[in-house]
């Protein structure tokens, strides 16, 4: 008989403020693993430390819910020792960007066969609503009384840029399109990279639920994401419009497959190859 979302539901409640965004991607989660039927014993979800992180302690799959900014080297060391295992890592955008920023770029350029969600509520929520590298200028915080002047950083423009192979957003009070995203991304053989617009209904009074509900909306019907250079633009439409969906896709070897052609140390791979996969 085919999983149901209660197969996933842990036995703890979740913690967070009644209508935090973060509950939306914990439904998509559930009804992405009933919908892909996925073994909960067979998943592992590693989170770092914020409000977002706290998400594997509400699941039944098994989790590490590891040190702040940490998830990605952990998450990628449990998929190189168990490739058979689903590797989910999931956080808040002050753990991907700010602490965790450095592991960013090498887990997503060396094409390790993980999906990867960021809650971006661009604040951080757990310690009481600092500026976080997500927020926008002159965005007004207990950290930032003056006003952030630091430039935001954009996840899904930095994601393609540093050669994650599936980057898309979505955003929590549309579950429906959330879940379809989450299935994909879980899918890809690849570095999968899925920013949530989440929003902290607590600390965060400016980018609320009704800012993203006036400005979200679906990328283009024609559009195609196998062009880097325009998906990076579409990214950072961000004013009337901040659009969702897949920005970009692209099939490449993954980090495992190197590894399995190089195991033994009996075959050579040959610049031209290497070269060839990369394009
Ligand atoms: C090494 C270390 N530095 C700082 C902290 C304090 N700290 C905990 S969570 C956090 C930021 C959380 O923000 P984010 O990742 O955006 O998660 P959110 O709570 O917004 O979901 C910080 C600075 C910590 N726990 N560990
Ligand atoms: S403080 Fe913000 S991010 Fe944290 S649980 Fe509450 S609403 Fe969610
Ligand atoms: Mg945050």
């Amino acid at each position: 008989m085919a999983r149901s979302v209660l197969d996933y539901r842990g036995k703890l409640k979740p913690t967070w403020c009644p209508g935090c965004g973060d509950f939306g991607v914990l439904t998509g989660l559930f009804n992405a693993f009933a919908r892909l039927d996925l073994d909960p014993n067979n998943i592992a979800l590693v989170s770092g430390i914020g409000c977002s992180s706290r998400l594997p302690g509400f699941t039944s799959t098994y989790g590490v819910h590891s040190l702040h900014g940490r998830a990605l080297p952990i998450g990628q060391g449990i998929k190189l020792a168990n490739p058979g295992v689903e590797v989910i890592v999931v956080g808040g955008d002050g753990d991907a960007f700010a602490i965790g920023g450095g592991h960013f770029p090498h887990a997503a350029r060396r094409n390790i066969d993980l999906t990867y969600v960021v809650m971006n509520n661009r604040i951080y929520g757990l310690t009481k609503g600092q500026v976080a590298p997500t927020s926008d200028i002159n965005f007004r915080t207990v950290s930032s009384p003056y006003g952030n002047f630091e430039e935001p950083i954009n996840p899904v423009a930095f994601a393609i840029s540093v050669g994650a192979t599936f980057v898309a957003r979505g955003f929590s009070g549309k579950v429906d399109q959330l879940t379809d995203l989450m299935v994909s991304a879980i899918e890809h053989k690849g570095f999968a990279f899925l920013e949530v617009i989440s929003p902290c209904v607590t600390f965060n009074k400016v980018h609320t639920y009704k800012f993203f509900q006036e400005r979200v909306t679906p990328l283009p019907s024609d559009y195609k994401p196998d062009d880097r250079t325009l998906a990076i633009e579409m990214a950072q439409v961000m004013e009337d419009k901040i659009y969702t969906g897949v920005f970009y896709l692209k099939e490449k070897p993954t980090y495992q497959d190197w590894l399995e052609r190089i195991s033994g140390g009996v075959e050579k791979i040959s610049p031209e190859e290497l070269l060839l996969s990369q394009k």
